[in-house]
């Protein structure tokens, strides 16, 4: 994002997990901050250091382990990136059970760290979930293997769950043990152009009961940002007939066991909608064939990297009811319109998208540059909104360097104490990811 800058001079890279343990120990004698890097793909500043930590890159653990094809369990070290393992698993008619628009570049390792969510959390729940074991390396080098590849393990605390979204600040996450789905035989998508944002909650009941076991994704992207990803070639735009009128987009997504069936209930649906007394929605573009289905994907996908074209983003990530998704959009643009931010030499968009099926919105605000006023103006108002629908600050980005001074909103006292009690107990030296999740102090 351009938006965190530290003054690093050194970047390590090593190959094993005992070499991470070295490192480890080695800094942490001198208390030295460690910055563990994935992909470099977040969005809250996450994996930049904040002064001059060293940077602890996984790149180089990048093996996969091992790989079960009958339980479907994958044991991959840190640095896979996640396209990679993707394509490692797909021969055995497996897939990981995340996916995201970075996955060319992002790490399974980040991904844990982060505890990202993306595209498929829907269908296949969150990494709390899917991930069995990890292996980490503690702040002062000794190698916590948690790497079990056991469905069930009921033996107390469950520690590996806390680094997962830890966000590198107990320890360096080095190896993963997560269970991948089998391969959907079939899947198919389509847009469909809503003429309101109150048609996306019946719209989600609807699909919801029709489509049932093999509704895999259901998106939302608002008309701003629907414009943007067509402005800057991100997948198929619909023709203009189509768009004609449409305040909103969803993408439903099925993945099932046979192709013919999903088809027709996919058609049936697109039927019932469209033929409704009231219908709920305009019109809806059936992908018709692999390149389609990737192209009506690209417009959702590519969202992110159409903003990031326009110009400089300020990118809230929060869970709020659904029902107030266009409201917090709508209002948060009133608000700047208000304090005169929004004109072409400040504030040039406000957009929403994201996970519907997760309560998860993107809420994006692209400017010329990033100014202090605008920054202003957005918060803490847009936390304090977060915090009246007591909603999440951050649904699946973190917190990493950009929100630690918000925690509060999301978190009670007691709370933010007892995580600083945990950091405590891992990272006495506070050498891991300083100044990350939990505010220097
Ligand atoms: C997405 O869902 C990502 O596309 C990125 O989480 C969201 O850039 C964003 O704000
Ligand atoms: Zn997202």
């Amino acid at each position: 994002m351009g938006r965190y800058h530290g003054r690093s001079t050194t970047v390590l890279k090593p190959r094993t997990t005992q070499e991470v343990s070295e490192i480890m120990k080695w800094c942490n004698k001198r208390r030295i901050g460690v910055v563990p890097q994935g992909g470099n793909t977040g969005l809250v500043g996450g994996s930049v250091p904040v002064d001059n930590e060293i940077i602890l890159s996984l790149s180089n653990l990048n093996k996969v382990r091992s790989f079960d094809p009958v339980s479907g369990i994958l044991v991959a070290e840190a640095g896979c990136i996640l396209q990679s393992l993707t394509d490692y698993v797909a021969p055995h008619n497996h897939i990981m059970p995340i996916d995201l628009g970075a996955k060319g570049s992002c790490q399974i390792g980040g991904n844990v760290a982060t505890n990202a969510g993306g595209l498929r959390l829907l269908r296949y729940g969150s990494l709390h979930g899917t991930v069995l074991g990890l292996e980490v390396v503690l702040p002062d080098g000794t190698i916590l293997d948690q790497l079990t590849t056991l469905r069930k393990d009921n033996t107390g605390y469950d520690l590996k769950q806390l680094f997962i979204g830890a966000e590198g600040t107990l320890g360096v996450i080095t190896g993963v043990s997560i269970l991948t789905p089998p391969a959907p035989q079939a899947s198919n998508n389509v847009i469909l152009a809503l003429p309101s944002f109150d048609h996306v909650l019946p719209l989600y009941q609807t699909v919801k009961r029709q489509l049932s076991e093999i509704l895999s994704a259901f998106e939302f992207i608002d008309r701003t940002a629907y414009d943007l990803a067509v402005k800057h070639g991100q997948g198929r735009a619909l023709s203009e007939e189509e768009v004609d009128g449409a305040e909103c987009f969803v993408l439903v997504e099925t993945s099932g066991g046979r192709r013919e069936h999903d088809e027709e209930k996919l058609a049936d649906l697109l039927e019932l909608l469209i033929t409704a007394d009231k219908p709920l929605v305009n019109t809806g573009v059936l992908s018709q064939s692999p390149a389609q289905f990737s192209s009506l994907w690209a417009l959702r996908e590519g969202v992110t990297e159409a903003v990031s074209k326009e110009g400089k983003a300020y990118k809230y990530d929060i869970s709020v009811p659904l029902s107030s998704f266009k409201d917090v959009v709508d209002g948060t643009r009133e608000h700047l319109r208000s304090k005169g931010l929004l004109h072409d030499k400040a504030v040039k968009y406000v957009l929403g998208y994201g996970h519907v099926g997760d309560g998860n919105l993107h809420l994006n605000i692209v400017a010329d540059a990033y100014l202090p006023e605008i920054q202003d103006a957005l918060e803490p108002y847009i936390y304090e909104v977060v915090a009246l629908h007591r909603g999440s600050i951050s649904a699946e980005h973190g917190i990493g360097a950009m929100k630690t001074h918000a925690l509060p909103y999301s978190k009670s006292a007691t709370s933010i104490a007892l995580m600083r009690k945990i950091k405590a107990v891992f990272d006495p030296h506070g050498i891991m990811n300083p100044g990350k999740v939990l505010e220097l102090m």
